[in-house]
């Protein structure tokens, strides 16, 4: 779905719908006025806590999800699933009964007991899952950097070790920040070329998109840049240009 929305409107950016307000009415009216004014310059949306804390998924971030479908738009919840199994799996089911066509997740939960029953759920609904591999914050490389070794192995960075996990769970891709252009290339050399990256952190967050995308990045998130934006269309589009 994302990749033939990228052809189609040759825009690699996944647009972040996280609006704050503490009127419901007022919220779910300008999250529906920003997704129609960028719709067509986006290859996805994805949603945070800000729209399912306020909105509630029932009746609220469904309604959302069903209008990102008639854009013919794929709906990604940035749920940063990091828990264990059954706690994991109830939150990743009810995203998907919402409407959801990926979800993001932490690798650091590890396999049995965390990821498992999420990666099993997924294949019998056929969603994707992408996995936060190097966040985009400046105090991320602490744990993302950090070496460590899995049994005898010699020590590496961590986001080495979640890299090579989500390719032996057959993700469909990897979170990593765009604020670190190198670690992006690092990233793409050992993914492969079939897994996405998705890369959240340009605008508001300083991150340059020409260098995440000529890092190997396919795909720019961006949020603030785009919905404060004073034309919150032109922003999407000129975010598309750059990526091209
Ligand atoms: P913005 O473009 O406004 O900085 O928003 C970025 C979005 O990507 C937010 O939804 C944020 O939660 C998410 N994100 C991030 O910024 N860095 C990460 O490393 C991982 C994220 O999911």
């Amino acid at each position: 779905m994302i990749r033939k929305a990228s052809r189609e409107r040759r825009s690699r950016v996944v647009l972040a719908l996280d609006l704050e307000d503490p009127d419901r009415g007022k919220l779910m009216q300008r999250s529906m006025d920003v997704l129609s004014a960028v719709a067509k310059h986006v290859c996805a949306v994805k949603l945070n806590r800000q729209l399912v804390l306020a909105l509630g998924l029932w009746g609220g971030v469904d309604s959302i999800v069903n209008t990102i479908h008639e854009f013919s738009l794929p709906a990604i919840m940035d749920a940063k699933l990091n828990d264990v199994g059954h706690t994991n799996e109830f939150m990743a089911r009810s995203y998907m009964d919402a409407g959801f066509d990926a979800l993001i997740a932490s690798p650091i939960t590890g396999w049995e007991g965390g990821m498992d029953s999420v990666f099993k759920l997924a294949e019998s609904r056929d969603k994707a899952l992408i996995m936060l591999t190097y966040m985009s914050n400046p105090g991320a490389q602490t744990f993302y950097s950090m070496q460590a070794s899995r049994g005898n192995e010699s020590p590496k960075p961590m986001f080495e070790t979640f890299i090579e996990m989500a390719r032996q769970w057959k993700a469909y891709g990897l979170v990593v920040g765009a604020t670190r252009p190198e670690i992006i290339r690092r990233s793409r050399e050992l993914a492969g070329r079939d897994m996405a990256i998705l890369s959240p952190g340009v605008g508001a967050q300083g991150g340059d998109p020409r260098a995440a995308i000529g890092a190997g990045s396919d795909y720019l998130i961006v949020g603030r840049a785009i919905y404060e934006a004073s034309d919150p269309k032109k922003a999407a589009s000129q975010y598309s240009e750059l990526t091209l």
